[in-house]
């Protein structure tokens, strides 16, 4: 890889038309803890590709638009991977990306890269954007010359929210500390206050939380996320 002081500013510059950015970087060196590549070797370091807030979702919109299959059946990860993927060979990455199994630990690498630590369900806060941002692809490069430093660490906003309105609103008790309960979930989103509730406005547990509440995903992402959830896994 060359030139790694100008790395951020180059990524900027290629994903901000997709309304995508580089979430930071999760340095490995030679601890064998980066992603194989498929080639004998594992990552130096991998940085991630994602959003806060919405900025993605009308670039992904109007891309399906222009799919004759409107991107299958998901579509998202197909953008994802339409995307990135040239973006990755541009720069001499490896692009992984977070819904392709074997799961790579995305969310341990952004808690690495970026300092983010779990709210309380389960989702990385972000101390800017709350809960509204994701994680849409990590770039994996063999060799890493750059300082991690370069890139930004958080603070913690869960650490001074004593109310913790996102485990107590959730109309399914599906949310506690220590798990999120799926089938419980799942199975108020098929009832018609949940099809009136969060499948309509987006997961009010998520929605509770105070932190970034002016990112919070418009209806129609919103719903999309809402969908997939009652299908994944
Ligand atoms: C499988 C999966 C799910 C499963 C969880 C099944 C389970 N009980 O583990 C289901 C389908 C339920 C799910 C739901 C959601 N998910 Co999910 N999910 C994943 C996925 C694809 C793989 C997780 C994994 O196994 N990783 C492999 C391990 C080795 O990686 P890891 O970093 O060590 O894993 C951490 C997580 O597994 C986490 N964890 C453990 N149990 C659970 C349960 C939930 C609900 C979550 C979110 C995390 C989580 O703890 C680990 C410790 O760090 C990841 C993407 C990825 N590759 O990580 C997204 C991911 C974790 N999900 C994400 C999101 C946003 C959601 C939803 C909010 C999406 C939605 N449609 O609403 C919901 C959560 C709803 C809620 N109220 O909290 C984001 C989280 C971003 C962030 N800010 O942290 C990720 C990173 C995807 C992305 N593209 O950004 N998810």
């Amino acid at each position: 890889m060359s030139d790694p002081d100008d790395l951020p500013g180059r990524l900027r510059a290629a994903l901000a038309p997709h309304g995508l950015a580089p979430r930071g970087v999760s340095v490995f060196g030679d601890d064998g803890q980066g992603p194989d590549l498929g080639n004998g070797l594992r990552a130096a370091a991998v940085v991630l590709v994602g959003h806060g807030g919405g900025t993605l979702w009308p670039v992904f919109r109007a891309w399906q638009e222009r799919q004759a299959d409107h991107g299958g059946s998901d579509p998202l990860d197909a953008w994802s991977k339409a995307v990135v993927a040239p973006i990755a060979a541009a720069f001499s990455a490896t692009a992984f990306f977070p819904s392709d199994p074997p799961y790579q630990p995305f969310q341990q690498w952004a808690m690495r890269a970026e300092g983010l630590r779990a709210s309380p369900l389960g989702i990385l806060i972000d101390p800017v954007y709350g809960l509204w941002h994701g994680f849409r692809a990590a770039l994996a490069f063999a060799t890493w010359e750059g300082a991690a430093s370069a890139w930004p660490q958080q603070l913690h906003p869960c650490e001074n929210c004593i109310e913790k309105p996102c485990l107590t609103r959730c109309p399914a008790d599906a949310v506690s500390i220590d798990r999120f309960d799926v089938p419980a979930c799942r199975s108020h989103l098929s009832t018609d206050a949940g099809a009136a509730g969060c499948m309509q406005s987006g997961c009010v547990a998520r929605l509770a939380c105070p932190v970034g509440a002016g990112y919070a995903y418009g209806h129609d992402q919103a719903r999309f996320h809402m969908r997939a959830l009652t299908r994944l896994i």
